[in-house]
């Protein structure tokens, strides 16, 4: 009877087996069939009511239909798995042969890219690089290096002050206007022979143009020690301008007037994009002027302790933008500072 019993449940299972379209109904047949409290668990639970000797005959029917029911489980549990792999598969299918989205890597900034330039030109000729502060007193920015209050040079740098007025406070500060306050700093903590190279941003209260913005860079270099000579610093700019521009650029030097310096000069480069015979770029002159410079004023060497009659000094300053706009045809110095990604792209290496 029992063993009728289980072979109808066996049957059953089965079929009911062959229903079981996912994993989730699979589950539920097997707690009804194979589960503790399932139906072969019930049909089993009657073997203690038969005669003790059917029990093994009775006992190795319903371990076999167990063990077949066990197997036609996992039989079905692998081909719905297979399925729905598949399923998934065909939902998340890559494309592999897609091309990859582009990753947006950044780049250095025309004027980092220049200055990196500038500043190895000038270690290779023996310039250590130091950088200073961008707040600065009216000191050094002005007074030490030779612009007193009343001076009218100081008109040459229209400032940002910090303090009101900029000329009632005891000690006023501004944004500075030039890297020349680095002159005075650098002189006041080392001691002859001196030859640095100051990169840094500067701030002007002007009206922008092509070539002016009230936000810029300069570098600026100063060379302190016995003997030096206008020559050196001719020498100087002279190599810095071939390693930059190459080495078939002729340079111009030109009386120039800066308080902290006597005497004064700016310096030009022939126009490389008209080999000197004057176009747009240079207005007509075929000369392009990237610096100022000169011999340290002496008053500027007694402003820092020390005796002009046993040092001699030469300094310049220039703009990076300016070079770099050389270097690369830019023709708008806002163009640098505006953040257009379509003019930043173009530097990224
Ligand atoms: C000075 O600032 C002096 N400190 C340079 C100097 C240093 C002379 C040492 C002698 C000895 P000037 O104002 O000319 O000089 O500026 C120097 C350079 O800074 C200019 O040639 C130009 O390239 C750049 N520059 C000045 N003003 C601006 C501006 N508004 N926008 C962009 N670049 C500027």
């Amino acid at each position: 009877m029992i063993t009728t019993e289980l072979e109808q449940l066996r049957a059953e299972a089965l079929a009911s087996l062959e229903q079981a379209e996912t994993l989730d109904a699979l589950r539920e047949w097997r707690v009804t069939y194979l589960g503790r409290r399932g139906r072969l668990t019930q049909v089993l639970r009657q073997l203690g009511t038969i005669p003790p000797e059917e029990r093994p005959r009775v006992g190795a029917v319903a371990n076999r239909i167990k063990d077949e029911l066990e197997a036609a489980y996992e039989a079905r549990e692998a081909v719905l798995k297979e399925a729905a792999l598949a399923v998934t598969l065909a939902a998340e299918r890559v494309d592999v042969t897609l091309p990859g989205r582009p990753v947006d890597l950044g780049g250095y900034h025309p004027t980092t890219l220049v200055l990196r330039e500038i500043t190895s030109a000038f270690a290779e000729l023996g310039f250590q690089v130091v950088e200073g502060p961008e707040v600065e007193w009216d000191y050094y920015n002005f007074e030490a290096l030779n612009i007193p209050r009343d001076h009218p040079a100081r008109d040459m740098w229209n400032s940002f002050w910090l303090t009101p007025g900029g000329t009632e406070a005891e000690r006023p500060m501004l944004l500075r206007t030039h890297t020349s306050p680095m002159q005075i700093r650098v002189m006041e903590k080392f001691r002859p022979p001196i030859r640095v190279v100051v990169p840094g941003r500067c701030y002007r209260y002007e009206a922008t143009d092509a070539t002016h913005e009230s936000m810029f860079y300069q570098f600026e270099g100063l060379a302190v020690d016995e003997g030096l000579t206008f020559a050196d610093l001719k020498g100087t700019l002279y190599a810095f301008a071939r390693m930059l521009f190459g080495p078939e650029r002729r340079v111009r030097f030109r009386c120039d007037y800066f308080p902290f310096v006597e005497p004064g000069c700016d310096m030009s480069i022939d126009c490389s994009h008209c080999g000197g015979q004057g176009c747009r770029v240079c207005g007509g002159s075929g000369w392009i002027e990237i610096m100022g410079a000169g011999m340290v004023h002496p008053q500027v060497l007694r402003n820092v302790g020390l005796d002009p009659d046993r040092y001699q000094g030469f300094a310049f300053g220039g703009g990076p933008e300016r070079v770099a706009m050389l270097k690369y045809g830019i023709e708008d110095i806002r163009h640098f500072y505006a953040n257009d990604l379509r003019f930043l792209r173009q530097f990224r290496w």
